[in-house]
């Protein structure tokens, strides 16, 4: 059987290869011809997809990307895995989901499977595609099979991965629930069906809106405990001593991705589509984005404490991806604690094995060689993503200030004495 992947990213990529590596025949339908190109090369471009494990897939002719919608005939099962970004006054951008499914419908024939992955707001697989796909002239349930699948993919997260994260399946009635767990069945290990398509979109809005909620609420801990003079690592820590612990969220400087920031405002769109007011996103999102202005205030008053102003020092960001052990920093809140400190007249350098340059928010910045010397040549180290691979015990030593928004250090012992946490 032959299986189109449309939309070649983090999470088009991965899925690709395990329909792959179970014997499918897997078009990838990806418009960045670059991209294409490199997977036609055998050349991963995902943190998550060895390119060992990309290439012979490629090699023995089980997965090729093609830039247009003439295989689409060819194919049983089509997985979309399409970007949905917000427009710029935050509302839902279904700008690809809508071309690809236009794009579908030209091709659409008897049998044909459709899964939407991407994340959305409930209702978009039967009001906006479904009728997209009916101006065919082809039926649901009869001619073709609808279903949403999210994506659950947890960037850099080597535990859980597209093979083993349980999949959750809604359809738009009973034959396509059935096409699509059979057909995710193949390559995942479990298999929900839930009862329609909003259904399966409720679910994954509704998990990320969970953890973008639980963050706000321990960042906003963390913001009362700093004017209480306490550890929120120490309440944290101390907190999770109860039975079943409290689910860990960590206080950051603010919420990075392209998923936990943008996925809840399309929940909080459609509710207020039907005249509903949901607090907790707009909150969430409002205490998410205060963070790198704290960051800064936190940076200021370390620094005034040992006798430095801010716009006098040299500041050594340590991290500018959106979090741990990924190269990705869309949406970083690193970058707008950068904006800020330069804002403020400091001079920002920044270290991150995983980024060697960025240009993001007008900041247009290339990664320094983390040394000793630089450490020493600078008033304080503001360490903002906690990556494994970097030496904080070197860092430690070296340093005159750091401020630690991670509490990545908490197990260093030389040069604790010069660390503050968030
Ligand atoms: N963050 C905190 N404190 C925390 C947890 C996260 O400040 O306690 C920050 C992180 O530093 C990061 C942002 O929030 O900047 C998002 O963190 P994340 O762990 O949710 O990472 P994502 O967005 O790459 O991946 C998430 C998935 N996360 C997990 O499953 C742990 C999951 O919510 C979704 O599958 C995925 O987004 C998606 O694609 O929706």
């Amino acid at each position: 059987a032959t299986v189109g992947v449309i939309g070649l990213g983090y999470v088009g990529l991965p899925l690709a290869v395990e329909k792959a590596k179970v014997g499918y025949r897997v078009i990838g339908i990806e418009h960045n011809p670059l991209r294409a190109q490199q997977v036609n090369q055998g050349q991963s471009y995902i943190a998550d997809v060895k390119t060992e494990e990309l290439r012979p897939l490629v090699e023995q002719g089980l997965l090729k990307a093609v830039c247009d919608f003439n295989d689409v005939e060819t194919m049983d099962a089509l997985i979309i895995c399409v970007p949905t970004p917000l427009t710029k006054n935050r509302t839902p951008d279904l700008q690809y989901v809508e071309s690809v499914t236009h794009a579908i419908a030209r091709h659409l024939r008897p049998g044909h499977l459709i899964a939407l992955e991407s994340t959305t707001y409930p209702g978009t697989t039967d009001e906006v595609m479904l009728p997209i796909l009916e101006a065919s002239g082809l039926q649901r349930e009869v001619d073709f099979f609808l279903a949403h699948s999210p994506e659950r993919v947890d960037p850099g997260n080597q535990r859980y991965t597209t093979k083993n994260t349980n999949k959750i399946v809604g359809a738009v009635g009973p034959q396509s629930l059935y096409a699509a767990e059979t057909f995710y069945k193949q390559t995942v290990e479990h298999v929900v069906t839930v009862s329609s398509a909003k259904t399966a979109e409720l679910v994954k809005v509704f998990e990320n809106t969970f953890r973008a909620v639980n963050i706000a609420l321990v960042n906003e801990l963390t913001l009362l405990c700093d004017r209480m003079n306490v550890s929120i690592w120490d309440v944290l820590d101390a907190a999770n001593t109860k039975p079943f612990g409290i689910m860990p969220f960590y206080p950051g400087l603010g919420v990075g991705g392209h998923c936990i920031p943008i996925d809840p405002h399309y929940l909080e769109w459609k509710a207020k589509e039907l005249n509903f007011n949901t607090h907790f996103i707009a909150l969430a999102g409002e205490v998410n984005r205060r963070m790198p202005e704290f960051v800064l205030e936190k940076t200021q008053r370390v620094l005034n404490g040992a006798g430095k102003a801010l716009s006098q020092s040299t500041i050594l960001v340590l991290g500018v991806a959106y979090k741990k052990d990924l190269g990705d920093f869309r949406e970083s809140p690193a970058i707008e604690v950068i904006r800020l400190l330069k804002q403020n007249g400091a001079h920002v350098l920044y270290h991150d094995p995983l980024v060697p340059a960025f240009e993001e928010h007008g900041v247009e910045m290339s990664s320094q060689a983390l040394t000793g010397e630089l450490v020493e040549s600078c008033d304080l180290v503001l360490i903002t993503t906690d990556h494994s691979e970097v030496e904080y015990q070197m860092v430690l030593h070296h340093a005159h200030l750091v401020l630690d928004t991670r509490n990545v250090t908490r197990s260093l012992t030389e040069g604790r004495e010069k660390v503050t946490l968030l």
